[in-house]
């Protein structure tokens, strides 16, 4: 097996024009590997440390010329000559070299760029693709698939322009679709929105992650706008796709309030229980990712007993990928759907474990990209090997999203051609077995 040689890592920027690390590695072999790490926006407080200059003087202070020395300085050294199939030996090394529970010596961003190429650099070394080395490796599914997408065609809160609170209104195409169809739904229905938002007059540049935003005058009436665009398609609401939305809240929580545009006065988190139970029933919205702030556990305890049974309550800040917090909202049954983002903790091995306790809890594993995000598609991989059954990649929009879509789209191509060689192989055998008989 080969070892690693060499690990060298740089700054480089990320869609939102903000630094970020990217790591390159190379086995003896002469096989080389290159990964990014993606960033936030709105960034839970549970998150680990995203190490950043804070030099005023360069990159608005976000440069992460440090994080990249610890890689390069003392991650590196340490490396070399190791086996990249040993993902948990080199995980648990970084992880005492920082020190830190929320890795603030080192810094997330550095050890999870060093862990994904490992990871990467484990499956070249057993020449396997990534996501079928993940497959195999973790054994945390029967077979491969690919997950469901859930698109973001809206953005407001931090990712929009001051135009809407809620930060994500996503489609989600019933799961009996497969890529391609959910691609092209995906497709066609943000080009659609686009014609009905210029026909409104309602402004449509587009946000972070590449959805449109709207100025409206209220959350709910972005669901107005998505009903009459699906409304021209040869699509159903409910049939063939449902609706879902990151709320992100604590974004818009303060002073134990909730303010939203819709209504003058703030929402109690009652109130706004009440507003989420409306949306599920007006427009179908079956997906609430963060309905409430991070630390409003009553609210979360509340959503999932009351719209669990029917709707997936998606814990993003109030699990921050911790497996502790997953643990603690298991037993007492804060949400019902894990979203995973490697760099809320930092390494690979470690977003495995949180995966395991999830899945044993029988819950549903959603895979998310961040806001600043590269080129990168190792998240792609990453959600089919780990068998997670949502993909969160934004919309089919922008080139460092629809890179994740792509990648999605050559994996689907390969599994096809397994399936069918599998059926081939399996109907000549069956007719071998007929003429023996
Ligand atoms: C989220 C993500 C990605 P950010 O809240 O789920 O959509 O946003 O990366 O800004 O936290
Ligand atoms: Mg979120």
């Amino acid at each position: 097996m080969p070892n690693i040689q060499g690990v060298y890592a740089r700054e480089i920027l990320d869609s939102r024009g903000i630094p970020t690390i990217e790591c390159t590695l190379w086995l003896d072999s002469g096989g080389v590997v290159a990964t990014s790490v993606p960033t936030g926006t709105s960034v839970g407080k549970y998150e680990a440390h995203e190490l950043r200059d804070g030099d005023p003087d360069r990159m608005a202070g976000k440069g992460v010329l440090q994080a990249v020395n610890n890689i390069n300085t003392i991650i590196a050294p340490q490396l070399v000559g190791k086996d990249p199939g040993m993902q948990q030996e080199i995980d648990d090394l970084m992880i005492q070299l920082d020190g830190k529970s929320n890795k603030s010596h080192l810094g997330a961003n550095s050890l999870l760029a060093v862990s994904q190429a490992v990871c990467k650099a484990g499956a070249l070394a057993q020449n396997m693709p990534l996501y079928y080395y993940l497959f195999q490796k973790y054994e945390l599914m029967r077979e491969l698939m690919i997950p469901s997408c859930i698109y973001t065609l809206i953005n407001g809160g931090e990712h929009g322009a001051d135009n809407l609170d809620i930060q994500e209104f996503q489609i989600i195409p019933a799961s009996h679709i497969d890529f391609p169809d959910s691609l092209n739904l995906a497709t066609t229905l943000f080009q659609k929105l686009e014609e009905v938002l210029i026909i409104k007059g309602a402004i449509h540049s587009v946000g972070l992650v590449g959805g449109f935003t709207p100025n409206l005058y209220s959350n709910s009436d972005v669901f107005e706008i998505l009903v009459e665009t699906i409304k021209s398609s040869p699509y159903t609401l409910a049939q063939d796709l449902f609706f879902g939305i990151d709320a992100a809240a604590s974004e818009f929580y303060s002073g134990g309030k909730y303010t939203l545009r819709d209504r003058a006065e703030a929402y109690s988190t009652k109130d706004l229980l009440e507003y989420y139970n409306k949306l599920r029933s007006l427009y179908n919205v079956f997906y609430l990712e963060d309905p409430f702030a991070e630390d409003d556990l009553d609210g979360w305890s509340e959503v999932t007993k009351t719209l669990g049974d029917t709707t997936k309550i998606v814990g993003d800040s109030l699990l921050a990928t911790n497996v502790e917090k997953v643990k603690d909202a298991i037993a007492k049954g804060h949400c019902n759907t894990l979203l995973v983002k490697p760099n809320q903790v930092g390494t690979i091995s470690e977003t495995i474990d949180v995966i395991k306790v999830a899945r044993e809890a029988g819950w549903q594993i959603v895979m998310s990209h961040r806001s600043g995000e590269t080129n990168d598609d190792f998240i792609a991989d990453f959600a089919v090997g780990t068998g997670a059954e949502y993909a969160k990649f934004g919309p089919a929009n922008r080139g460092e999203r629809v890179a994740k879509y792509n990648r999605l789209s050559q994996i689907y191509i390969e599994l096809e051609q397994v399936r069918l060689k599998n059926e081939q192989q399996q109907a000549t055998s069956g007719a071998v077995s007929g003429v023996t008989s």
